[in-house]
C-alpha cells in the first residue's frame, strides 16, 4: 500500500470509529425510564439462569437501568445488595428471597427510604405490613397438586396397591420447597396407596440430588416406587444414581420433576422421566411492567401468577416445543 493508499486507509478507519462512537453516544444518551435494583438468589439451576437471562433482556427491551446482583445462595448477600440499592436511591428494589424468614429489618429500611419493594419469585413470611407492593410469581401450591394427580393417574393405570414415595425437596424454608410439598400431600392424602417414606432436603442442587439418591436408595433399596423432586437439577443428579443401584428410571422407578428445562424435557422424551410440571422463570416481562406502575405511582396487583403448562409420558412428548432455558 502506498503512502496515499495508506492515508485514505487511515482516514477510514477514523470514521469508523467516530461513527461507532456516535451510536454508543445515542444508546446511551437515551435516559433509562427507571432504575431497578434486583438481588438475584444464585445459579443453582438452569430454571435461575433462564430466570436471570430474562430479566436482562427484558430490562433492555423496556429501557430500564438494572442493578442485578447474584447473593450466591447466601441471604445475608442479599440483604447487603437491598442496602446497596437503598444507599444508591433506585426507584424500585425487587428481589427474590431465597428463603421467607428474616427480612423484616431491610425491607423496613427500604419502606423507611420510600423505595417500592417487589417479590420475585418466592414469597416472604412476616407479621409487618405493607413492607412489599406485591409478588410476581408461580403458583407453587398448584405445581405440587399437579404433580400429585399426575401420580395417581400412574398408580390407577399400573393398578398399583401400595405406592412408596420419596421425596426430595427444594432449600427448607422456601416458598417452592413448602408450597409444592404441601400441594402434594395435600392431594395424596386422601389416597391410601400413598404412603412417603421420607422428605429429604437436596437444596435444588444437582449434586445435592444425587447425595440424597444414595442415601434413599441405601435406606429403602427396591420398595421405592417414586422419587419426587422439587427441581430438575435434582431430578438430574438423582437418575445417574438409580442407574448404578441398578433400577431403570421411568420405569422401575417413577420420576416426577418440577420446573421443565430443556434437558429434563430431553430426559422425559427418552422415558426416563415420566413427567415434569412447568414452573415458567420468564417473569421479566411482568416485572418490568410492575416496576414501570410503581414509578409512575400506579396501582398493581399484589399476586400475578404465570400460566403454567404440564408435561408427562401421557402425551405425544414430541411435540413439546424448544423451551428456551
Ligand atoms: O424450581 C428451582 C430454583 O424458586 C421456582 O428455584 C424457583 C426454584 C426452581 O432454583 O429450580
Amino acid at each position: 500500500m502506498g503512502k496515499r493508499g495508506f492515508l485514505k486507509f487511515l482516514s477510514l478507519i477514523m470514521i469508523a470509529v467516530m461513527l461507532a462512537g456516535c451510536k454508543g453516544n445515542e444508546e446511551q444518551s437515551e435516559e433509562p425510564r427507571l432504575l431497578l435494583g434486583f438481588s438475584q438468589i444464585g445459579s443453582e439451576s438452569a430454571w435461575r439462569i433462564g430466570n436471570t437471562r430474562d430479566i436482562e433482556e427484558k430490562a433492555d427491551i423496556y429501557n430500564i437501568g438494572l442493578m442485578l446482583e447474584n447473593a450466591n445462595q447466601k441471604q445475608e448477600n442479599q440483604i447487603a445488595a437491598i442496602r446497596r440499592f437503598i444507599a444508591y436511591k433506585v426507584d424500585v428494589i425487587a428481589f427474590s428471597p431465597i428463603v421467607e424468614e428474616g427480612w423484616d429489618n431491610v425491607l423496613q429500611e427500604a419502606k423507611d427510604a420510600g423505595i417500592p419493594v417487589i417479590l420475585v419469585d418466592r414469597d416472604i413470611n412476616t407479621e409487618k405490613e405493607g413492607l412489599t407492593t406485591c409478588l410476581i410469581g408461580a403458583d407453587f401450591y398448584n405445581e405440587g397438586v399437579m404433580a400429585a394427580n399426575y401420580l395417581i393417574r400412574k398408580a390407577d393405570s399400573l393398578e398399583l396397591e401400595h405406592v412408596n414415595i420419596v421425596e426430595i425437596t427444594g432449600t427448607q424454608n422456601s416458598t417452592p420447597m413448602r408450597q409444592r410439598q404441601a400441594g402434594f400431600f395435600d392431594t395424596i392424602a386422601g389416597d391410601e396407596r400413598m404412603t412417603v417414606l421420607e422428605s429429604i432436603d437436596g437444596d435444588f442442587l444437582k449434586s445435592r440430588g444425587a447425595e440424597c439418591m444414595r442415601h434413599l436408595l441405601a435406606t429403602y433399596g427396591d420398595t421405592i416406587d417414586v422419587v419426587f423432586s422439587h427441581n430438575d437439577e435434582m431430578t438430574l443428579g438423582a437418575l445417574p444414581e438409580i442407574e448404578k443401584a441398578g433400577f431403570v428410571p421411568g420405569k422401575d422407578i417413577i420420576i416426577i420433576s418440577i420446573d421443565g428445562g430443556q434437558e429434563a424435557i430431553d430426559v422425559l422424551k427418552e422415558g426416563r422421566i415420566n413427567c415434569v410440571v412447568e414452573c415458567t422463570p420468564k417473569l421479566g416481562k411482568a416485572l418490568m411492567e410492575t416496576a414501570l406502575k410503581l414509578k409512575a405511582g400506579q396501582e398493581v396487583d399484589t399476586l400475578i401468577h404465570p400460566e403454567e403448562q404440564f408435561f408427562s409420558d401421557e402425551q405425544d412428548t414430541s411435540l413439546i416445543t424448544p423451551r428456551g432455558y
